[in-house]
């Protein structure tokens, strides 16, 4: 549970007040503990959530962080947004402090409860959702939590009423978790990202790699057999292994000439069954289902959920179809990579709706997947450089607004061709955030 030295006289520092802080500091204060949180914004938002932790008697400074506060604490819990060389955590390392993410916090916090944790670059979400719903369908008690969107904090104190956990987890909160040790870990894929935040594609798969940090003869990691790198990480890891593979046989498989997910020898259920798009979908789907056959989940009752999972909202979401058109919201795909794995997913004529605020990435590479794009409407900041660097591929046409992309796509689009928004650029022109603008996207596309 929580270190008795954080019981004493010391404060415990929260650093970051998004969701995490909140959650972690609402949490340490029932528990008894002093809490100093503080958040280095002020932005509007931040205001409220710092006035109901007041009321719970935590300490609470918006705008900066205190740091001989920080420094005189008994420990640090760190949000996954706050990056290594913060101020705060310097101060926090220089005086010789434990620093845990809220992650490690809650998993301490949850005895008794089976943890299925997966991580990897991309599908983590979808596959987290997944097993969640399988384990659901088959009368397993479990929630999803963690990176997902839902502090894993959130669930201590519910030990009891719990079998399973499934967490989504990130390479920033694998950082800060040297306690974490799942009872089934998931490693989806790994391709270089976060660059921004990690020295070197090394440094970032590293703390991928920290899921296996506890590994031993009784471990079991469920892993992607098709990704070499996945291959490699886990070389030498103590632990069973069961594998998953689009390309071949494995422990769950997808055997494309017959269209059927199978599990070993034996049929699962058919490809057309499961309401996602794209073949990066199978593959979530074979994970989830390998974590939940081991969580004790049947064959039967995997088949039968597998084809009642709702899609999530802004990955290759289906708004609605429209004269045969499929509109189909991507507003998660904030950049090239995402926007790849949706246009290898289409697999009939489409329009593409892309743009937004430009962070600069090479997007040249798109070009190689416009063979059936109709026409590629651009809009927003990053409407310019598509045209330069994509206009001599593809039919293109530049807009200002989202609203105005939608009305041009619904202008050109033929029945049974698609229409998708896969911006592959951020939102913050026009919007607060991606989850605003796919909001916006439906909101469009059912007004039509
Ligand atoms: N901050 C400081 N001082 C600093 C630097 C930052 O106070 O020196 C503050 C920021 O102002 C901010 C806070 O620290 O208010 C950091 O918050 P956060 O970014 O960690 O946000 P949360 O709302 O706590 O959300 C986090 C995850 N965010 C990140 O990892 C960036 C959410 O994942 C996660 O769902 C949530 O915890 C619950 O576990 C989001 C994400 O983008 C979806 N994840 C990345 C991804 O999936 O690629 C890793």
């Amino acid at each position: 549970m929580i270190p008795p030295e954080w019981l004493a006289d010391k404060e415990v520092a929260v650093i970051g007040l998004g969701r995490t802080g909140v959650a972690a500091s609402a949490w340490l204060a029932r528990c008894g503990v002093r809490v100093y949180a503080s958040d280095a914004d002020d932005r509007p938002e931040l205001a409220e959530a710092g006035e109901r932790l007041r009321g719970e008697s935590v300490a609470v400074d918006l705008g900066s962080h205190d740091l001989d506060r920080i420094r005189a604490c008994a420990a640090v819990v760190v949000s996954p947004g706050v990056p290594p060389e913060a101020p705060p955590l310097v101060a926090a390392r220089e005086a010789g402090l434990e620093v845990v993410s809220e992650l490690d916090l809650a998993a301490r916090a949850l005895p008794g409860v089976a943890l299925a944790v997966i991580t990897g670059t991309n599908g983590k979400t979808t596959t987290t959702a997944l097993v969640a719903h399988l384990l659901a369908a088959a009368g397993i008690r479990a929630e999803a939590a963690g990176n997902i969107g839902r502090p894993l904090i959130g669930l201590a104190g519910s030990a009891e009423s719990l079998q399973w956990v499934v967490v989504e987890a990130s390479s920033f909160q694998l950082h800060d978790s040297p306690h974490l040790n799942p009872t089934i870990g998931v490693l989806t894929n790994l391709a270089p990202d976060h660059l921004d935040r990690y020295p070197s594609v090394e440094a970032y798969y590293a703390d991928k790699r920290r899921l296996f940090q506890h590994a031993t003869d009784r471990s079991l990691w469920i892993l992607n057999r098709d990704d070499e790198a996945v291959v490699a990480a886990v070389a030498g890891v103590p632990g069973d292994r069961r594998w998953w593979s689009t390309e071949g046989r494995a422990d769950a498989w997808w055997d494309r000439a017959s269209g059927q997910l199978m599990l070993g020898e034996s049929t699962l259920v058919s490809r057309d069954r499961i309401p996602l798009l794209g073949d990066h979908n199978v593959a979530n789907a074979l994970a989830a289902v390998l974590v939940a056959s081991a969580a004790g989940a049947s064959p039967e009752q995997m088949a039968a959920a597998l084809g009642t999972f709702q899609p999530l909202s802004h990955r290759l979401e289906p708004v609605r179809e429209l004269h045969g058109v499929l509109w189909v919201n991507d507003s998660k795909a904030t950049n090239v990579a995402s926007t790849t794995v949706a246009l290898r997913a289409m697999n009939r004529p489409f329009v593409l709706i892309a743009g937004g605020y430009d962070k600069g990435e090479d997007i040249k590479p798109l070009a190689l997947l416009l063979q059936d794009c109709r026409r590629l409407i651009a809009y927003g900041a990053a409407a310019g450089r598509f045209r330069a660097e994509l206009g001599s591929s593809v039919d293109l046409v530049t807009v200002g607004p989202l609203d105005e992309a939608v009305r041009s796509a619904c202008a050109c689009a033929q029945p049974s061709d698609a229409v998708l928004l896969s911006p592959a650029c951020s939102s913050f022109d026009q919007f607060h955030d991606y989850e605003d603008r796919g909001d916006a996207f439906r909101r469009l596309v059912r007004a039509l």
